[in-house]
């Protein structure tokens, strides 16, 4: 069992509840930073809480934001980490139109803040850093598949954000000689995901629509397409990458390519719903095959003013230097997201019906 410290910021994220349960698995001591919020934010990590008053825990959250070097010096001093997972961010890539400075504040300042933060207490050959780089760098392809080599052409303020936190990691690596790489990752889901990216909003919807508690599920570019993993599946190589002799970059994708419109009929599959998809364009709806009830149409509302039309990864690097297989299948991945989502739609049909608060519900 490994007795070291690790901090994850964006530990309440999808990413960082998984990274959380793998690294307390291995014996870390696991610091997570939380964002104040006026709700609880902790659900996904709410199952790995201990109580403060008990001695020796292993699991300890620190309020902290990416916008506050002071906060992140503190943190920071105070734990002496051996391993950063900056896993913080703005991570919606259609909000960061929305929001495109806050997103460069927190997506490229926060890292170079954490970097700095290492640097300038003196943890520069101590602390390991893993930098959540993504796919959406690739943006405009210039070259399929993608590997570490092809070059970046980022389509949105949070690709560009990222973009400048892919290379002020380098540039600290080369520069103070400090452990730091990025994971080039592409999307990854799960039944943690966030409910507006668009694989947990179809399994989402679909599973509601199953049951009769919505109609119609509406989505953007049904065309666009993905190399779409698990990411239980993904967090283990973050941790492989801070493991090496040597720091380095590696890209980490499935190898196989899926549309937004795959996704709608593999999810509906999974509930044994049969769809049939009509139309081009802004008017292409998919229809139940038997009943000719309008289940999914496109709303431009969800167009984005760039998009990033296909993403495929070459993750041969991973598998050759860090034995990368991952063992999470799409079909298996799909299964999954829809029965956590039929589950959640099966409570919210009870509590509609016989009247329970959802608060109180246990299975
Ligand atoms: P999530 O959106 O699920 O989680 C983001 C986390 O960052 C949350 O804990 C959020 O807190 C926190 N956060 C947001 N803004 C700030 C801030 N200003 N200061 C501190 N914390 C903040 O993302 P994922 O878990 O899916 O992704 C993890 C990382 O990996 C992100 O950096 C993302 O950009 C990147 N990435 C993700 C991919 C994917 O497919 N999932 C692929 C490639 C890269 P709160 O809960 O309070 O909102
Ligand atoms: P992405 O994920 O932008 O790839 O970023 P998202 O699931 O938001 O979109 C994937 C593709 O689906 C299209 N789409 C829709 N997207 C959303 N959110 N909602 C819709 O209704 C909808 N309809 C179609 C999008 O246009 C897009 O082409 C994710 C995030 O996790 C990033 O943080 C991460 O860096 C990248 O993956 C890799």
């Amino acid at each position: 069992m490994s007795h070291k410290k690790a901090l994850i910021t964006g530990i309440t994220g999808q990413d960082g509840a998984y990274l959380a349960e793998l690294l307390l698995g291995k014996g870390y001591e696991v610091h997570g930073l939380k964002r104040r919020s006026s709700l609880f934010n902790t659900d996904r990590i709410d199952h790995l809480y201990q109580d403060p008053h008990v001695d020796g825990r292993k699991f300890i959250l620190h309020y902290g934001d990416l916008t506050d070097s002071t906060n992140l010096i503190r943190v920071i001093q105070q734990i002496q980490p051996d391993e950063i997972y900056n896993l913080a961010a703005q991570s919606h890539v259609a909000v960061s139109f929305e929001t495109p400075e806050y997103t460069a504040n927190c997506d490229a300042l926060g890292t170079l803040r954490i970097l700095e933060a290492v640097r300038i207490l003196g943890l520069g050959q101590k602390t390991r850093i893993y930098q959540a780089s993504t796919s959406e760098l690739y943006g405009l392809v210039q070259e399929t598949p993608q590997t570490e080599k092809t070059p970046f052409y980022p389509r949105s303020p949070y690709a560009v954000a990222k973009l400048y936190g892919y290379w002020i990691t380098v540039n600290y690596r080369e520069a103070y000689g400090m452990y730091a790489c990025n994971g080039i990752l592409f999307n990854h889901e799960s039944p943690l995901r966030g409910e507006t990216f668009v694989t947990r909003k179809i399994t989402r919807a679909m599973a509601r629509i199953k049951l009769g508690l919505q109609d119609t599920l509406f989505l953007g570019n049904l065309s666009a397409k993905r190399d779409w993993g698990h990411a239980r599946d993904y967090v283990k190589m973050m941790w492989l990458m801070l493991q090496q002799d040597t720091p380095d970059d590696y890209v980490i994708a499935t190898g196989v390519q899926y549309s937004v419109r795959d996704f709608v009929r593999a999810a509906a599959k999974e509930l044994g719903i049969p769809l049939r998809f009509e139309g081009e364009g802004v008017e292409e709806k998919a229809y139940h095959a038997e009943t000719g009830k309008c289940l999914v149409a496109v709303d431009p509302r969800y167009f984005r003013p760039t998009e990033v039309e296909t993403l495929l990864g070459d993750p041969a690097k991973a598998r050759e230097k860090l034995g990368w297989t991952p063992k999470i299948t799409f079909e298996q991945m799909v299964a999954e997201m829809i029965q956590a989502d039929l589950r959640d739609a099966e409570r919210d049909n009870m509590c509609k019906t016989q009247g329970f608060r959802t608060y109180d519900f246990h299975e």
